[in-house]
Formats: C-alpha cells, structure tokens, sequence
C-alpha cells in the first residue's frame, strides 16, 4: 500500500506539473454537448476537471520538440480524484476496453504509416498509459503496464492476418465562412467529389452527413453551410445557421470539430473575432475544447515580407495560428486553450507523393497528418469517458472571487455589535462613570508637590517608586474625573437639543457631532501620510482621509484611496452613520462601506438597521443586519440581531440572539448563539465570552477576556477558545496578549509589548502555530 501511495503520488504531481495535460476534448461544462451525453454518463459522476487530452504539435514537424502545454490541473483538483479511486467490480471490463482501444490505436497508426517514435503518437501513448494508471487498483498495475507493448503485438498480428474490419469511427464536424474549403477538403480526404464545391458562390445550403471509409476509419463528417464574413447585418443569418448545426448535432456529438480559415488571407485585415465569439456563445465554450484549426490555400504564396524579404513559411504559418487562437482565447475569455492547427492545400496543381496527396511547401502531407490527428482526438476522448474523466476543464475568466463560508458569515454574525448610540454616549461606561462612588476622589486629594528632574534624581530608589505610583495613581482619578465631566457635558447638550426639539420640531440644523480623527504617531514622521495629509477634507460633518496602501513600499506614490466617515443625528433619537473606504491599485477596485442608521429609545429598546457593501473580486457582498437591543433589568442587554447577505446570486440569511450581562463594573459576560443558512446549507454556533476588567476601566483597558466558540457544519463541529488580555506589566511596560486554538489543532498565538519608558520600542512576536491536518482521502 505505501509504495502504491508513492507511486499515485508521482503521477498526481505529473499531472498537476507542466506539459503532461492540455485542453482539447470536448464535452465540458457547457450546453453543446450536454443534453447529449449526460445520460450516457449519469450513472457515475465524473471527476474534477481532469482531461486526457491531445497534445497540441507545432506546426512544424521539426520544431515539434518544445511542444508544451500549458497546465491546467490544480492540485487540489489532482487530489479530488483520489477519491475517486475507489474500487469497483467493473473497473477489468474498463481496462480491457482500453486495451482493445490501444489495439486500434496500434492498427491505424500502421495503416497510416506513422511509426510510434511519432511525437505525437508517444504523447498519446503516454497518456493514455498515465489515464489509465491512475483508475487502475494495485492487482492491476502489472497489467496496465504491459498493455501497451502487448496492444502492439496485438496490433501487429492482425494486420498482418489482414483483418479487415476495424470498427474504428469517428465524427466530424466542419466549421468556417463559405468559400474557405470545407467541402473541398472533404472531398480531399475521401479522395472524390462527394460534396459540392463552388469557386463564386455559397455551395453547401443545408447541414447534411457526408460519410466514406479511409484507410479502414469510417468517417463521417458534418458538411455545413459556410457563416457570412462577420459584420453586423450578418449576425442574424450566422446565428441561425450555428443554431441549425446545434440542433443537428445535439442527438449524436462530433467526435472532433474542424473549424476553417484560409491561410492566405488571413493577414489582410483579418477580423473574425465577432464570428468566434458567436460561435463560442451559441455552442458554449466547450466547442473549442475538441476543435483543430484547419488552414486551407497552405501552399498558396505567401505574402512577401518587408523590404521584398520572403517571410520563412513555417514562421508565417505559426503566426497566422497564433492570430486566430489569440481570438479564441479572447472569445472564451481564457488564455489556456490550446488548439492544434493543421495545413490543408485542396488544389490538385500543387506536387505530391507517390501515393496522390498533396505535399505542403514545408514537406509535411497533410492528409495523413489530419487523420492522424482525428485518430489521436476521438481515442483520447474515447479513453477519457471509459475512464470517467470528465473531458475537458471550465472555461472562461479566473474566478478569484471567494465564495463566503456560512461558518465565517456566522462567525461574523456573532461578532458583530452594532454601534447603538452614535452620539458619543456609552451607557455601559456611563453607568460605571457613576457607580463609582469616588465622587469627587481627585479633588480630595492632598496636594502634591511637583518634584523637578534634578530633584526626582536625588531620590533614593523606593522613594522614586513611591513617587512614580503616586503621580499615576493621581493620573487616573484625574482622567476619571475628566471623563464623567465629557460625559455630563454631552448629556447636557443632549438634553439641550431635546427641548429645542420639543420646542420647535422643524429645527432642520442639527448639531454637528463631534468625530473622532485618527491617530496620530506621537513622532513627526514625514513619510508618514497622516502628517502630510491629515483630512482632505475637513468640515463639521464629514470627515475624509486617505488611504494608505501598508503593503506599499514607494512613500511618494501617496495615496491610493479614500475614507469618508460621517455621522449625524438625523432627527430626535435617530442616528445615522456612513463608513466608507474605497480603494483603487492598478488591478482592482475595492469598495467597503457601513451604512448604520439607529432608533435610541432613552428609556426602551435600541432599533438599528445597516447595510455593509464589500467588493470581492468582481463581485459585491452586500449584507443588511438589523438589531434590537433590549436594556430589560439594570446591566443586563438583550439583543437580538438577523442578517441578510447575497454574493453573487446567493444569498445567505442568519439571525442571533445575544445577552451581555454586567456584573458589577468589572465583569462582563456575553453569551449569544446563532445560525447562518443559505445555498441548501446550515450552520449553527454560538460562543460565550467572559472579560474582566481592569481596576481603572474605562480610563485604562486593562482587561483579560476568555472566549469559547462552537461553530457546527456539515456535520462537524468546531470548538476554539481564544484568550485576549492587554495588561500593564509594570509603569512604563504594556503587554498584549491574544491566542487562540480550536479543535482541529490550528492555533495563533500573538504577544506585543510596548515600552514608553524611553523611545517608544515596540515589540511584535507573532508565534505561529499552524497544523493543518492532511485530510487525505484513503486510497
Ligand atoms: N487554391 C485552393 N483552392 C481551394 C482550396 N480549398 C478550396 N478551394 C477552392 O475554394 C472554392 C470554395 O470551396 P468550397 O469547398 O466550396 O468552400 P466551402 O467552405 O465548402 O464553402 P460553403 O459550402 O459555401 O460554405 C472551391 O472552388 C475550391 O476549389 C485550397 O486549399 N487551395
Ligand atoms: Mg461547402
């Protein structure tokens, strides 16, 4: 078991690395192929995006060694199939299908006369090989091993015993503007006019099946009429022919589509990106995952170069390629496509070879090179749906917008304390302002004499202490008493703006409150953007500032963003507030706002409602909470909150109940449980929080509060506590502390001290302790 572990492990990290897989086969996500083969597949899901899928040759045979594709299997995406793994009784017949596969593979590539040294063909070879590893079981390996040199053996046997049927098939499907060869190259590969061509006129009128036999392959091609060059008042004629092929192919799928162009023209002027994107738009991305370019009039001149120059043949094919997959990346929003083109020449005039086809100016034949790459495409497709690998991988523009998780939208929730009283008051610290009963404490005090420097150091070392304690401890009761004096005023003015009220209910000038400005580092500091530009703009309502990107390490680029904060009281007891941060780098654009508007009832419940935006990628979280807070016994708060948040076209509704009870003025519990649903999900927690604070609160914030959290979902339960003290080790030294550790042994522990004693020395340790927990799926 442990080999087989190192060996799937190995081949995983094969996959996920470069160059091993590239987009190509169809039937993905999107509608083209959906309705088709769903049921087929229905009886067992498919696995994460993970494709076996046809290496993308250059165009040329000689520069075919750097041939990489580029990689679009993720890790996670590699560990989803282990899973996947899982051992079933049918998984023999699967293999035995693959062999007989491989046995065709062998027999076709000898007709066609391609050897296996063919890079190609070893690319598929390995694949297939790689597929097949990955869904076989240990007792299997020897065997997946071997089959590929025993399919060969196979093969050759019966070719030689001439075998004549091969019950190798495949469909195809011709796309392109009319006139650009698609029935000509038909008639090409079948080597006689089966279908209609026109030099002056649209030939093909109606979608029709055109089969024959080649080199024993049974091929049945899709003959379409040709789209419109793409301008305006021909959308409508391509869109209906495109829905006409959809409908047409939708009861039996193309095994490969050819989508046409002619090489000679591409240069001038070339401008077919409407058509790819209708194309894309109406058979869905998908279309493009199975499809190789097909270039015709290859052997037509090339433009000159500059100056009369030649351009080299193989470098101008590569760079009309790279034109057209340029369109298609753009059409399918997605750089990661990669489609292989083939060269087609449909004039007899152009040299051939001894056996009639048609050689191209860079000595390639082309004819067989297409139906090797047919060949290639439908028995990789084939592998890949025996092998229940989904073909292909999502298309479109990376997603990095991160859907929330209901246990962070529920940890949000319970956390979330909206402010209830915008006008400055806090009841809680009012009312332990007043409990206290060291009234007029700091005026009863003896007076003391203020000691000078020199004065201070003649004291002896106990009489310095005894010194310092006495200045702080008068510090304290000093900013006490300074607080409830800031208190008493509001409430005054409070009560002012009351009976104006009363009086004379159409005052439509409310007073300005006051806001609180920004911190200011005690050191002028001029690189600091607070000292160069404090507000932009600062009048009694609004305040602004900007917004400094932390990460930015270039001072003189300034500011990148704004803050605006404002807040008001709208009418008697209502107030209303904005928060609101926007944030722009040269990739994205981030907005943050809080809108908060609240109902204080002096006497009764607190009502407030908000509204929080927050960008996430290309997306909005917008959230809209409303809270009642009752005040039902003395020091103790009732609350009771709901949520309401969408992300995208999901919305996520949560509610909680909350109930803080004060115990005397330095205990304080919170307890609150909740449940956040949406999307068919649930979750539920609730946490209880303990805080003890400190002697002098609210003038100083000591306190140590413990916290413990249960948040359940998906049938698994999280427990975490977390600790958070902040705490005066000594006059001059300030420690906090914060650490948390939850049940699935993931913790953070972090300290900061802070001296003031002489340069403000910070210190920050941040002790990580991270143990993820490898939740590997056993094999
Ligand atoms: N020189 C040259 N002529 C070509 C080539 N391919 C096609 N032609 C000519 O181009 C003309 C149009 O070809 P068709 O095969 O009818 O084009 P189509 O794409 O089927 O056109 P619709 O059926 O209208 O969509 C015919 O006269 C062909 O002989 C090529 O590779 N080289
Ligand atoms: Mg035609």
């Amino acid at each position: 078991e442990g080999r087989m572990k190192g060996f799937r492990d190995w081949v995983l990290s094969q996959i996920s690395s470069k160059s091993l897989m590239s987009p190509t086969p169809l039937s993905g996500s999107d509608s083209l192929y959906d309705e088709g083969r769903s049921n087929e597949d229905s009886n067992e899901q498919a696995p994460a995006a993970n494709s076996v899928a046809l290496p993308v040759p250059s165009a040329t045979s000689n520069s075919s060694t750097n041939q990489s594709s580029s990689t679009l299997q993720q890790a996670s995406e590699a560990e989803n199939f282990q899973s996947q793994l899982s051992g079933n009784g049918r998984r023999k017949d699967t293999l035995a299908k693959v062999e007989d596969l491989q046995v065709q593979f062998f027999r076709l590539l000898q007709r066609l006369g391609q050897s296996k040294e063919n890079l190609l063909v070893t690319k598929v070879l390995y694949r297939m090989h790689l597929a097949t590893l990955i869904r076989a079981e240990e007792s299997d390996l020897k065997r997946v091993n071997l089959s590929s040199s025993r399919a060969r053996a196979i093969a050759n046997q019966q070719e030689e015993a001439g075998m004549p049927q091969l019950g190798f098939s495949c469909r195809i499907l011709v796309l392109g503007k009319t006139g650009v060869g698609k029935s000509a190259t038909i008639n090409s590969i079948f080597g006689q006019e089966k279908a209609m061509t026109n030099a002056f006129q649209p030939a093909t009128n109606c979608i029709q099946e055109i089969v024959g036999t080649v080199n024993g392959i049974n091929i049945t091609f899709i003959d379409t009429p040709g789209f419109l060059p793409s301008s305006t008042k021909n959308v409508k004629r391509n869109k209906r022919i495109m829905l006409s092929i959809k409908r047409f192919i939708r009861k039996s799928p193309p095994d490969i589509v050819l989508y046409f162009e002619r090489l000679d023209l591409i240069n001038s002027g070339y401008s077919d990106f409407p058509l790819l994107k209708l194309i894309t738009d109406v058979f869905g991305a998908s279309i493009w995952f199975n499809t190789i370019l097909v270039m015709t009039h290859s052997s037509s001149a090339i433009p000159e170069g500059l100056e009369g120059y030649t351009v080299n043949y193989d470098s101008y094919i590569s760079q009309c390629t790279n034109l057209i997959q340029q369109y298609i990346h753009q059409a399918v929003l997605d750089s990661r496509l990669e489609n292989p083109a083939l060269f087609v020449e449909n004039h007899p005039q152009y040299p051939k070879n001894n056996m009639g086809e048609i050689i191209l100016p860079n000595g390639q034949v082309w004819k067989s090179q297409l139906l090797l790459f047919c060949i290639c495409t439908k028995v990789l497709g084939d592998v890949n749906s025996l092998l229940k690998f989904q073909n292909g991988i999502e298309l479109g523009p990376a997603n990095n917008a991160r859907v929330p998780s209901l246990p962070h939208l529920l940890s949000s929730l319970l956390r979330h304390r909206p402010v209830s009283n915008q006008s400055g008051i806090d009841d809680e610290i009012e009312d332990i302002l007043h409990s206290d009963k060291e009234e007029d404490e700091y005026d009863q005090l003896p007076s003391i004499r203020i000691l000078t420097k020199s004065q201070v150091e003649k004291l002896s070392k106990q009489q310095k202490e005894d010194y310092l304690d006495e200045l702080e401890y008068r510090e304290t009761l000093y900013l006490k008493k300074q607080m409830k004096e800031d208190y008493r005023r509001r409430k005054e003015k409070l009560l002012l703006q009351e009976q104006e009220f009363s009086n004379s209910d159409n005052s439509d000038d409310p007073e300005p409150v006051q806001l609180p400005d920004m911190a200011v580092p005690l050191s002028f500091d001029s690189d600091c953007s607070i000292h160069r530009y404090r507000c932009l703009v600062d009048n009694d309502q609004f305040l602004v500032r900007p917004v400094l990107d932390p990460q930015g390490w270039d001072h003189d680029v300034g500011f990148d963003g704004i803050n605006l904060e404002t807040a008001t009281e709208i009418k008697k007891n209502v107030y209303a507030s904005v928060v609101g941060q926007m944030h722009k780098t040269k990739h994205d654009f981030n907005i943050q706002s809080e809108c908060a508007a609240a109902y204080v009832n002096p006497l009764g419940p607190t009502y407030s409602i908000g509204v929080d935006v927050q960008s996430a990628g290309k997306d909005m979280v917008c959230t809209v909470h409303s809270n009642t807070k009752l005040k039902n016994i003395k020091h103790n708060i009732a609350d009771c909150g709901v949520s309401l948040t969408s992300f995208g076209k999901k919305y996520y509704v949560g509610a909680k109940l909350e109930d803080t009870l004060l115990i005397g003025k330095r205990l304080k519990f919170v307890v609150n449980a909740g449940r956040m649903e949406g999307h068919e999900q649930m979750a539920y927690g609730g946490s209880f929080e303990a805080s003890l604070r400190g002697e002098d609160y609210p003038v100083r914030n000591d306190h140590l509060s413990l916290t413990m959290t249960v948040l359940s979902f998906d049938k698994e339960t999280v427990l975490s506590g977390s600790l958070e003290s902040e705490l005066r080790l000594s006059r001059s030294l300030k420690a906090s502390v914060s650490a948390n550790l939850n049940s699935r042994k993931m913790g953070k522990i972090c300290i900061k001290m802070s001296s003031s004693e002489h340069l403000q020395i910070a210190l920050v340790a941040v002790f990580s302790i991270l143990k993820l927990l490898l939740r590997r799926k056993e094999i």
